[in-house]
This record gives structure tokens, sequence and C-alpha cells, in this order.
């Protein structure tokens, strides 16, 4: 059952005045369930609503995009079955991203590298999933190394400057998910968001999502608030960022987003026919399709 408190993701999102550019890639988002076919996973923290691919494929098209970046995410565990079905569904217009144990054999990567997986996600937000001892992460990026997959990262913004030494030496391409969640209140040019950006600048291998406006607004709706700190990290970052709707918005308290209303404030973070080009094609297309 669906937690109480859960909030279902919105039933009829506005279409975006924002046109994509063909080939468009929504790098963020999940399939949950149906429950009744892949189960929650019985550690979970939370139960959400089904939010089945086929809603997911469905909502792509509506908001003018071509390709789907499916993360695995903590309700389902590291039991990747559901993300697996949906990437087989959808072919070359999918790559997803698991979340494993460190006893996974080779054959196991392998046949989810075959179904589109191209990264594992490390979380370390207290809140979703139990702590998972270094060694671990380290032995789980070992493994993946053959397949040239990258790694995911999820954390929030106090916990940068600890995690900083292990994700230098993870030592490979990391993506971090919502700009690392910067606490936006306190402005782009406080020490913990610039943290972020040197870590950005001392480190090539470092990419992040923009995404996420909908968690970080202090103003919900309107997120012009969360707008300075993605357009900051696209005008310096053009060719590491990624965007993503992250529907179905698991956990939202504030509010149910609207994804048309989400799109529509690319165009604030990436202002020019170039960056979005980049943001929306270029980058994810280099990093999970070639
Ligand atoms: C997101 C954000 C959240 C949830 C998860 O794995 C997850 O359960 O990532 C969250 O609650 O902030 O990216 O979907």
């Amino acid at each position: 059952m669906m937690n109480s408190d859960y909030l279902p993701f919105h039933a009829d999102p506005s279409r975006p005045k924002f046109k994509a550019p063909v080939g468009a890639v929504d790098a963020h988002c999940h399939v949950f369930g149906p429950a009744s076919n892949f189960p929650y996973h019985p550690k979970r923290k939370y139960t959400p609503c089904d939010a089945p691919k086929e809603k997911l494929f469905a909502l792509r098209d509506y908001l003018g995009f071509e390709r789907n970046v499916i993360v695995q995410a903590s309700c389902h565990g590291t039991d990747n079955a559901a993300l697996v079905d949906a990437l087989e569904t959808a072919g070359e217009l999918a790559r997803g991203v698991a979340v494993v144990d460190p006893a996974i054999t080779g054959e196991e990567l392998k046949a989810m590298d075959k179904a589109g997986v191209r990264a594992v996600r490390f979380n370390f937000v207290k809140r979703l999933v139990d702590f998972t001892p270094r060694e671990a992460l380290l032995a789980i990026a070992e493994k993946i190394k053959p397949l040239g997959w990258h790694i995911v990262v999820y954390f929030e913004a106090p916990d940068l400057e600890e995690l900083a030494p292990f994700l230098s030496e993870l030592n490979t391409t990391i993506v971090v998910d919502h700009m690392g969640r910067p606490d936006v209140a306190k402005g782009v040019d406080h020490a913990d968001f610039q943290r972020f950006i040197d870590l950005m600048k001392n480190n090539g291998k470092i990419w992040t999502k923009v995404s996420c406006p909908e968690r970080l607004t202090q103003t919900p709706p309107n997120y012009s608030d969360v707008v300075p700190f993605a357009r900051m990290l696209v005008e310096t970052f053009p060719d590491r960022v990624l965007w993503g709707t992250d529907w179905p918005h698991p956990n939202m308290k504030s509010h149910v987003p609207d994804d048309g209303k989400l799109v529509d404030v690319i165009p604030e973070i990436a202002p020019t026919a170039e960056l979005q080009q980049k943001l929306l094609v270029d980058n994810p297309m280099r990093l999970c399709w070639s």
C-alpha cells in the first residue's frame, strides 16, 4: 500500500511552451512497479504510487522528448527487474542506472549492460537508504570497470565535504544528482555551493544533473529561486550537465509538480540553443549511448 502521505504524480500536466531539440533526453526519471508484477523491496523506506513504464513513455512523448535515462530508485532496492523490463521495452530509446549489491557477478552485470544499463547509483541520502560501507562501494566500482559504466551519486550539500575524497578515489566518470542538493536559501555564493563548483572545476570527470527545482525550491510551485544555481552550472560546465524531470517525483511533500512547467524552466537555465542542445542531446548521448 502506498504511504498515506505519499503524493502521486500529476495526473494532467500542462503541455510545455518550450520545444525541446530533436532527440532530447530526459536523463533522470524512474519506473515504480506496478507492484503486482514488480514488488517493492522489503527494506524500502517508502512505498510509492505505481508509476509503470507505459506512463513514463507516454509522458516522454507528451513533453516532446525522445529518450529516457531511467534510474533505479531506493524503493526497489537492488532488484532491478522493473528497470530492466522498461529498458527492454524501450530498446534504443532508453538507458538505465542500476543499484547493485557488491556480490553481483560479471554475468549479471553483462546481462544488464545488454539491456541498456550504463551506470550504477550510490545513494548517500540517509532518509532513503541504510549506510553501505565504502569498501562495498569500491568493490562495485571495480566490478563495473570492464563495462565502462559510470557512477551516479546522490547526496545532500552538507555531506559533500566528507564525501569528496571518496569521489576522487573512485577515479571514474561520476554524475551528481540534483546539483548536490544545495540549500537555495543560502545563495550561489555560499561556501557549500562553491565547494561543489570547485569540485567540478578540479575534477573533469564529475558531471551533474541540473534537475529537481521542485525539491530545492523554497517557493513552490515557482522555481525561480533555483534557476541561478542550475544556470551557473550549465554556463560553467556546458559539456558536463544533464537534465531530467525526476518523474514520478517520489517523496514530494510541498506540492505535486506539473511536468510541463518543469520543462519550461529549461530555457531559463540554458538560455541559448547551443546550451540546450548540449544539455538535452549531446551530453546524455555521449555519456549513455556511445
Ligand atoms: C529522486 C529523489 C528521491 C528518491 C530517490 O532512490 C530514491 O528513492 O532517489 C528523493 O526522495 O529525494 O531522485 O528520485
